[in-house]
């Protein structure tokens, strides 16, 4: 059949602007149409080419999908092999790197490409008079899997490249990987749907393109960045920074910060930037690839085996690390709460030694299977507490013992018990229990509590060990000589410290709230409680109905309130502490502030403590949230905002500055 001319054009205009929007999407994040105007505009074009099969071309936007699921991978042979990278541990390593470049050259500094390493699988693509015409995995660099199909479905993977001076055959080199927002929605997705979820992004990256259906890879939140080429028929750039250009230019994906940096101290800068920005990151890196930017000194360079010269990664601190589970204590928290923690073999992991690893709950401990001497994979990502993320099954010892939860409180012996449906065993002692008795005049003292400086964790042990204080308000009844009779606290800090407690006397409601350590009594609900009553003594009093209809306070936290009050211990805690002299000023509950009912979110590097923006916001009377979502007002955005900003211009909500913020309040 022949097509006609009008069909052909039309095919031709939906090509050019679907390629277009897909590039604007996909690459730039930068949309100019809807979703709905891209779906019209693509069930067109397949409408057309269902009429017209002529009209089909590899590189048609209706071609990402739908090919059938393959047998088996086929074998590709890389022409030029894919090489791997050497790698530097520590500046020391990187400094040899530099100096042995340096002396092979025979010169004084050397330029560096520099740009994060993606913690991805390895890919290659093939292009041919533009087209995309092969994809393939590295494998063992010189052979490797036809995946074509697979990485087809990669939404910001041109079909087509797009400008000027595209060589007639071009092998782009890259790393695919899945962003931190798509794995969490495809292990919700997994979870849900009661299947395994992924261990990591690479492992979910890797299964998604090993996958003989293009249909389940397309499912999948795969992304790629490029960053080399292989072989090439045509001309390319003098410089690695260039050529990366360039592939950009041609509407390849290409990491934006890419640099180019002189010499060993460019290059430490470079890494030390990255490592401060990694945690902003919307994907995972494990460190940053140096490259000698100009490909002639790269060629007189030439390669060790399988690995350039002229390239290396600095690999920033293992965040996994492997060690031994020396044994599984529980931990008794301030709410009874009992927690298994791991004791682990010292194992040096993410710039930190680790030596307690937490396992959650029960359910926790009995899912992962962690048991006493196994060997264990640890994981520290930021500031978080060091968690167990694994059994290396292999290695565990015959006759390894599952874990038990006692059945008793290792601190004071009285029941644990298991709430139906909750997570948590708790001990039933209740401030009979010195875990906590210990744990509450902690929480009591802590900053953002009562805020009692000097009056750390050890010295809070020692005080309830001594038995000198029983509750928080025994506190402010020692003196210099009492304090100063402790271990390692010579007269100075006692003096220092009864200073502390007396200043702490004058407080805020909230704070004092939320210092007496209520169940799921946090900052945020400690502060509505403060506005809702304006002072302690309504509060005491309110009953749980009244407690529930607040905004806010469901049934479980307002029994929780109430429990507390109703208890006469805690009643006559309340009461010496004011006799002691802690006070504050009734809220004014019927004052209009004009943040109030606003919710925030702020992201990225702030000039003000992120908690000091935070505390001014919620005197104001705005709510401040972690996660942006459809209720969020205001979203404050700092220097190098992460994936939250995203959202917030995907859900079109007002985003300010730190400047335009404080001009709020
Ligand atoms: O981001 C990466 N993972 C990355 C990997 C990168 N940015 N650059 C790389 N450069 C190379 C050379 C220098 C050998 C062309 C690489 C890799 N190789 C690589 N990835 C997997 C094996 C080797």
């Amino acid at each position: 059949m022949i097509v006609p001319a009008t069909a052909r054009q039309r095919a031709r205009v939906l090509h050019e602007e679907l390629h277009e929007h897909n590039y604007r999407y996909y690459v730039l994040d930068d949309p100019v149409i809807t979703d709905a105007e891209y779906d019209r505009l693509l069930r067109e074009l397949q409408q057309l080419e269902a009429t017209h099969p002529e009209l089909v071309t590899p590189d048609s936007p209706t071609r990402r999908v739908g090919a059938a699921p393959l047998k088996a991978f086929g074998q590709v042979h890389h022409e030029l092999r894919m090489l791997s990278l050497d790698n530097a541990f520590d500046d020391e390593e990187l400094a040899d790197f530099d100096r042995r470049v340096r002396e092979r050259l025979g010169v004084e500094t050397i330029e560096y490409a520099a740009e994060p390493k993606l913690d991805g699988v390895a890919v290659s693509l093939l292009y041919e008079d533009g087209v995309l015409v092969r994809g393939a995995t590295r494998g063992d660099g010189e052979t490797g899997e036809d995946i074509t199909q697979n990485v087809r479905t990669i939404d910001g993977v041109p079909l087509r490249l797009t400008g000027d001076g595209i060589p007639r055959v071009l092998e782009v080199r890259g790393e695919v990987y899945i962003p931190h927002r798509g794995f969490e929605q495809l292990n919700r997705q997994a979870i849900a749907q009661e299947q395994k979820p992924f261990v990591n992004p690479r492992n979910a990256a890797a299964g998604s393109l090993r996958q003989l259906d293009p249909k389940i890879t397309a499912a999948r939140p795969l992304e790629m960045y490029c960053y080399g080429v292989g072989l090439v028929e045509g001309q390319l750039p003098e410089r690695h920074s260039e050529i990366l250009t360039r592939l950009g230019e041609w509407r390849l994906r290409v990491y934006p910060g890419i640099g180019r940096v002189q010499g060993l101290a460019g290059c430490i800068d470079y890494y030390q930037s990255l490592e401060q920005q990694r945690a902003t990151l919307a994907f995972d890196i494990d460190g940053v690839v140096f490259k000698v930017d100009r490909l002639d000194q790269q060629q007189q360079l030439g390669f060790v085996s399988r690995a350039p010269r002229w390239a290396i990664a600095r690999k920033f601190p293992a965040e996994e690390a492997q060690t031994r589970v020396a044994g599984i204590d529980v931990q008794v928290g301030r709410t009874g709460a009992i927690t298994p923690v791991a004791r682990l073999e010292p194992v040096f992991v993410g710039g930190v030694t680790v030596t307690n690893a937490t396992l959650h709950n029960a359910d926790e401990v009995h899912r992962k299977d962690v048991r006493k001497g196994d060997t264990v994979i640890v994981r520290r990502a930021g500031d978080v507490i060091p968690e167990v993320v694994r059994v290396i099954r292999e290695k565990r010892k015959k006759g390894a013992r599952r874990f038990k939860m006692p059945a008793t409180c290792p601190e004071c012996d009285s029941a644990v018990e298991r709430v139906e449906g909750e997570a948590v065993a708790r001990c039933t002692g209740g401030l009979f229990c010195p875990a906590q008795r210990r744990e509450a005049i902690k929480h009591f003292a802590s900053r953002r509590a009562m805020d009692i400086d000097g009056l750390g964790d050890k010295l809070v042990d020692q005080l309830v060990e001594t038995g000198l204080i029983h509750d928080v308000s025994d506190l402010f009844q020692l003196d210099v000589e009492e304090f100063s009779g402790l271990e390692r606290m010579a007269e100075k800090s006692a003096a220092n410290l009864v200073n502390a407690l007396d200043q702490s006397k004058e407080t805020t409601l909230e704070r004092f709230v939320y210092a007496l350590g209520i169940r799921e009594v946090g900052e945020a609900t400690a502060r509505i409680l403060a506005q809702e009553f304006g002072d302690l003594e309504p509060l005491m009093q309110a009953q749980v109905d009244t407690l529930q209809e607040i905004h806010d306070i469901g049934p479980v936290v307002a029994q929780h309130i109430a429990g507390f009050f109703s208890e006469s211990h805690n009643r006559e805690v309340i009461r010496k502490l004011r006799t002691a002299g802690v006070h504050w000023k009734p809220v004014a509950t019927t004052s209009v502030l004009s943040l109030k009912g606003k919710t925030f979110v702020l992201t990225g590097a702030l000039s003000m403590p992120r908690n000091e923006l935070k505390d001014r916001l919620q005197a104001a009377g705005a709510r401040v949230t972690g996660s942006v979502s459809k209720k969020t007002d205001y979203v404050v955005v700092g220097d190098s905002p992460g994936s939250k900003a995203d959202k917030a211009r995907e859900l079109g909500i007002k985003i300010l500055d730190e400047a335009e913020c404080l001009k709020n309040i």
